[in-house]
């Protein structure tokens, strides 16, 4: 099995049929895959490698340097978790730069939003709230910026976000980063042949660096929502059904609203443009994490995620699919010549040959929007008299729940104090704990099944269930994201929380089963409302029953943010067997030992039904610690 998406299913068919290459294919071609690789013990840091390890014993058990293979996969991991960091922090400085142009005038698509959550925003990073909002929206700029240098105290983004316990561990253990970029480039510093050879100081440099991408991937998330306005509840759906052979079908593909916020915003304004043309209207559509933050604001129906993200084309109906950067494949380019459909590039530092490339720059975000628009009318008119394959597979969606929006939603039961049912519910044992699913697919997994059958399995021991990137993807194509999932796989006592806030507000009925919180920088959502409780409760993140998993992740993104949640004490299930087992003492270290420094730890297990058990064994362990029943 590839995927548990019919609709998925669907286009791998019509990819044989076409001959169409897809990651599955490209998946078997690389079969066997590398055992050193799997294990992390191959090192390319210099030219007199590449050096492996031999796991068994019986081979060389250092490289030419020197360097064994404890080194060697520490190494990498970190390596990995400094390019994971640099790519949430990336995204964090582009809205930066681009909101920073907006106020001086020069780049007119952006400017200031939401001013309540500036507002919100600058009282928590100790900026007096009460300013005048140009004067608050400067001055909160300048400070978002410094946070990418490196400061004298600790980052600012990493302790206001965080439980003071949190943060005292981190200056404790050294791990407090003092600016985001300087703690990506030191890393890379640290693991150049010959600096640093002592495992568990470069791992620690790694949960440092990790911390720093929490900061980054806040910081995008504040951004964003200053920008573009903070996600509210909205209806949508999901999947390939979405597209409409009479319309111009425009997928919005990469992980920035930087662009695709604006390409929304244009496109009502070329509605006309695309009647003049023949089709019935523009419809927009979004994949993977730039997908979720136009879902998350504007109700933008998705598309399809992550390794499915070559399917769409197939369907013959796809127009234009508009990347800017991240888990966009290379192979989309190939893919789009056999179907017809303009793959547009859009970031100078991301492009894929064979691409259209428009270079969108912040000055110009508007008039790109439409240019790009206008390439895949011009391609809806070039399609007519082909046929289409459009499945017809679609779930209903009910996303938008960033902690303002589920705040809101829990007023309606306690206006004095929102947070209240929900502590009552965990105490009580109604809700058992809190489960973060997240990340990606991984071609290793078939697609979407372990994320499935975790939820499952754990909505019907009454866990609360929180989901953001590609894995709120996976729920929203499978009608997890509907008050009907809830009735049909919530236990009674998750059943009734959802229920009552539900009715609350007006839904007449539960709230989805999986309360989508957006893309992969908004895990700081999640992070946020867990602090939130842990504040109130007045104890540390490391001892709630809360959790994250990541049952399919893939990216280097991903092992950063599988870091950070371990750092701040979060249990973190890993549904793919990281790099690491090469080296007995870091997975010890990461399995165990860390458990010690920060209360969080992984647990790596791939098969769903052993991992959603070992998940509730964990919450069952927090709750014990705090005296709850179990
Ligand atoms: Ni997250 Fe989002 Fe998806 Fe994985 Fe990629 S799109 S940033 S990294 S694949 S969840
Ligand atoms: Fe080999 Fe050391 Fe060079 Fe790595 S850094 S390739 S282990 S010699």
């Amino acid at each position: 099995m590839k995927s548990r998406d019919k609709a998925v299913n669907q286009m791998i068919k019509a990819a044989g049929e076409r001959e169409v290459e897809t990651v599955w294919d490209r998946y078997q071609t690389q079969q066997p895959q590398c055992g050193f690789g799997e294990l992390g013990v191959c090192c390319r840091n210099c030219t007199q490698g590449p050096c492996r390890i031999n796991p068994y014993g019986d081979g060389p058990d250092h490289g030419v340097c020197g360097a064994n293979a404890d080194t060697i996969v520490a190494r990498n991991l970190v390596r990995a978790i400094a390019a994971g960091a640099a790519a949430h922090s990336g995204h964090a400085r582009h809205l930066a730069h681009a909101l920073k142009k907006g106020l001086a005038g020069k780049a007119p698509a952006y400017g200031l939003k939401d001013e309540a959550k500036l507002r919100a925003l600058a009282a928590r990073v100790g900026l007096d709230p009460e300013l005048p909002a140009e004067e608050l929206v400067n001055k909160f700029m300048d400070m978002a910026l410094e946070q990418f240098a490196e400061g004298e105290g600790p980052l600012k983004w990493a302790q206001s976000f965080l439980t003071g316990g949190c943060g005292e561990t981190f200056e404790r253990l050294g791990t407090m980063p003092t600016g985001i970029d300087n703690t990506i480039v030191e890393m890379l510093h640290r693991t150049h042949l010959g600096v640093d050879a002592d495992p568990v100081n470069l791992l620690l440099a790694g949960v440092s660096c990790a911390i720093a991408d929490y900061a980054g991937s806040h910081l995008a998330t504040d951004l964003a929502d200053i920008m573009f306005g903070t996600p509210g509840p909205v209806f949508s759906q999901a999947n390939m059904g979405v597209m409409k052979e009479k319309s111009v079908n425009i997928a919005l593909h990469g992980h920035n609203p930087v662009l695709s916020d604006i390409i929304v915003q244009e496109a009502r304004e070329m509605e006309e443009e695309a009647r003049g043309a023949g089709a019935e209207g523009i419809n927009l559509m979004g994949v993977c994490c730039t997908g979720n933050e136009i879902l998350m604001r504007h109700g933008v129906p998705a598309l399809t995620h992550s390794i499915s993200q070559e399917m769409p084309m197939l369907t013959g109906a796809l127009d234009a699919m508009v990347v800017d950067y991240q888990c966009v494949y290379p192979s989309l380019a190939g893919v789009a010549e056999c179907t017809g459909t303009k793959l547009i590039t859009t970031m100078d530092m991301a492009k894929i040959s064979g691409a259209v490339h428009l270079g969108m720059h912040e000055e110009n975000a508007a008039e790109k929007a439409r240019e790009i628009i206008s390439v895949a009318i011009e391609q809806f008119r070039a399609r007519q008299g082909r046929p289409v394959n459009i499945p017809s597979v679609s779930s209903k969606v009910v996303a938008g729940f960033s902690v303002e929006a589920i705040v809101q939603a829990l007023s309606k039961l306690d206006a004095a104090d929102p947070l209240k049912p929900v502590i009552d519910s965990l105490a009580a044992g109604s809700l058992q704990g809190v489960v973060l699913l997240a990340g990606c697919n991984n071609v290793k997994v078939p697609q979407d099944d372990s994320f499935l059958v975790i939820a499952r399995e754990l909505a019907a021991r009454d866990v609360l269930l929180l989901a953001t990137g590609c894995g709120a993807g996976a729920y929203a194509r499978h009608g997890y994201l509907t008050p009907e999932a809830t009735l049909e796989y919530a236990g009674p006592g998750l059943k009734a929380v959802l229920t009552a806030i539900g009715e609350a507000n007006g839904l007449g009925g539960p709230l989805p089963l999986v309360l989508h919180m957006g893309s992969c920088v908004d895990n700081s959502r999640a992070v946020d409302l867990a602090v939130a409780v842990a504040d109130k409760l007045g104890v540390d993140l490391n001892k709630l029953p809360v959790v994250a998993s990541a049952p399919e992740f893939k990216t280097e993104k991903a092992v950063s943010i599988g870091t950070y949640a371990m750092a701040i004490g979060l249990p973190v299930h890993l549904g793919v067997v990281p790099p690491v087992l090469g080296s007995r003492l870091v997975t010890s270290v990461l399995t165990e030992g860390v458990k010690d420094l920060f209360g969080g730890y992984f647990i790596v297990e791939t098969d769903p039904y052993k991992a959603a058990g070992a998940i509730f064994a964990a919450i069952q362990e927090r709750r014990s610690g705090l005296g709850l029943p179990t």
